[in-house]
Formats: structure tokens, C-alpha cells, sequence
């Protein structure tokens, strides 16, 4: 089959099919759209004129999770779903924990990054959400390399994306570390960067992100004249 990624670089929601796609081996076209297409063009693709969305064959499947599935279904020679019931539950909550709990106080503050016309109650509460969503994880995964079992699953190509912008938004709000501040949750991020399909996703976030913030200003070594 062809494979067409209709994505962002920084998006997660595009990195976690980049992620699946890597870990299974398979090739595929990255099309970066916002650069590439005009919303009109994107429109006529999808109409929910949001990435990701995969073109298989001439197919187009919008919606991260969907495409996820979707994958699972066709490309069986390395599965990403546990093989036990309560694991492959576990693995679906911790996406959807991910999905509703997660990215919804992370869309908030990503849009209150501009300390100019920030509104502090917004961000307050948003900080709150994305804690008891942080709690909830901790609960839920193993605390090992993986979130769930000893294999790269569906939850890690979920949650990794995701908790990359934790990890890089809230400092722009002076928490600057929450991932340590929940500690199951930061053991398993790092060590899961090992894998090399997460190591080759976080590494596109990292410039997509750099390149999104700009040059840093390097700190002056001489005293100014
Ligand atoms: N539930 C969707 C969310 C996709 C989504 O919100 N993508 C954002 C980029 S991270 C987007 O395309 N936003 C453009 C828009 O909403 O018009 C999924 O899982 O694929």
C-alpha cells in the first residue's frame, strides 16, 4: 500500500503516527500542510481540516487514533497492541486519558504562551487540569520503559508527543519541570527515549519546537563596551 502523511512537524497528534509508522517499518510520504496546501486544497482532503490525516491509496483517514487503529489492522508485522484484554485496555485509556484529559489543558496553554493578554484564572485552572490529568497517568502506567507491558504499544506513541509539550510549554509559565514533579510519569518518559522510534520522533519535536521559538540569545561573555 502508499502511504501519504498529511501532517505538522509540531504537531503530537501527527508524531504519534509518525511514531507507529517508524516502529512498523514503514515508508510513507510526510506532507507537511500547512507549508505545502492551501486550506482550500486541505479541505478537499478532509473536511475536518486537521492533521493528521493518512492517505492510503487514495483513501483518507482523518483522526490520529482512527489512523492508529487503522494501521493495526492492516500492517500486523509488528503489532503494537499488547496481546492480553487487560492490557489492550490499559493501552486505550492510557490514549484517551492522553487525548481528553491531557491535550485539552495543553491546547489552552499553548494559546496563553504570550505572557502579553495571558489571563491568569484561565491558567490557573488549566495548570489544575493538567495536573489531576498528570495524577491520572501515574496511576495507569507500568512505570518502566514502556506505559504498558515490556513492548513499544499505542499508548506510547500516544502519550510520548504529548508529554514532550508538557514538558517544553509549562516552563514558559515557570514550572519548570513538571514531569519531575511527578516522578512515575518523568521515569518512564526519559527511559522510553531509548526506543529508537520514540528517540527519532522526540528529535523532530525538538527542532520543530526549537525552530518554532527561534535563536536563543546567547548570554553575553564579554561585559558590553
Ligand atoms: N482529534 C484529532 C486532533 C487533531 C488536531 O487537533 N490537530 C491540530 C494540530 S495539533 C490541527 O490540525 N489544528 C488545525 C485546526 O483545528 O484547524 C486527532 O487526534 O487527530
Amino acid at each position: 500500500m502508499a502511504y501519504k502523511l498529511y501532517g505538522a512537524a509540531l504537531s503530537p497528534y501527527s508524531a504519534r503516527c509518525r511514531m507507529q509508522m517508524y516502529a512498523k517499518g514503514l515508508e510513507f510520504e510526510a506532507v507537511s500542510v500547512f507549508d505545502k496546501l492551501s486550506p482550500e486544497e486541505f479541505a478537499g482532503l478532509t473536511p475536518l481540516k486537521k492533521v493528521p490525516a493518512l492517505d492510503v491509496d487514495g483513501l483518507i483517514l482523518p483522526e490520529s487514533q482512527v489512523i492508529a487503529e487503522y494501521l493495526e489492522e492492516v500492517e500486523t508485522d509488528v503489532p503494537l497492541m499488547p496481546v492480553s484484554a487487560e492490557e489492550r485496555a490499559r493501552v486505550r485509556l492510557l490514549a484517551r486519558i492522553g487525548d481528553l484529559y491531557l491535550m485539552m489543558p495543553l491546547g489552552k496553554l499553548f494559546g496563553q504562551v504570550n505572557p502579553q493578554g495571558r489571563d491568569p484564572k484561565l491558567v490557573q485552572y488549566m495548570f489544575g487540569e493538567l495536573d489531576k490529568a498528570m495524577g491520572w497517568l501515574a496511576h495507569y502506567v507500568d512505570g518502566s520503559k514502556y506505559a504498558v507491558g515490556d513492548k513499544l504499544s499505542l499508548a506510547d506513541c500516544a502519550l510520548i508527543p504529548m508529554l514532550f509539550f508538557s514538558s517544553n510549554i509549562t516552563p514558559l509559565f515557570g514550572r519548570e519541570c513538571l514531569l519531575c514533579e511527578t516522578p512515575v510519569v518523568h521515569n518512564y518518559f526519559t527511559k522510553t527515549l531509548d526506543d529508537p522510534a520514540v528517540g527519532r520522533v522526540v528529535q523532530e519535536l525538538e527542532e520543530a519546537f526549537a525552530k518554532m521559538m527561534g535563536p536563543k540569545t546567547e548570554p553575553q561573555k564579554q561585559p558590553a563596551e
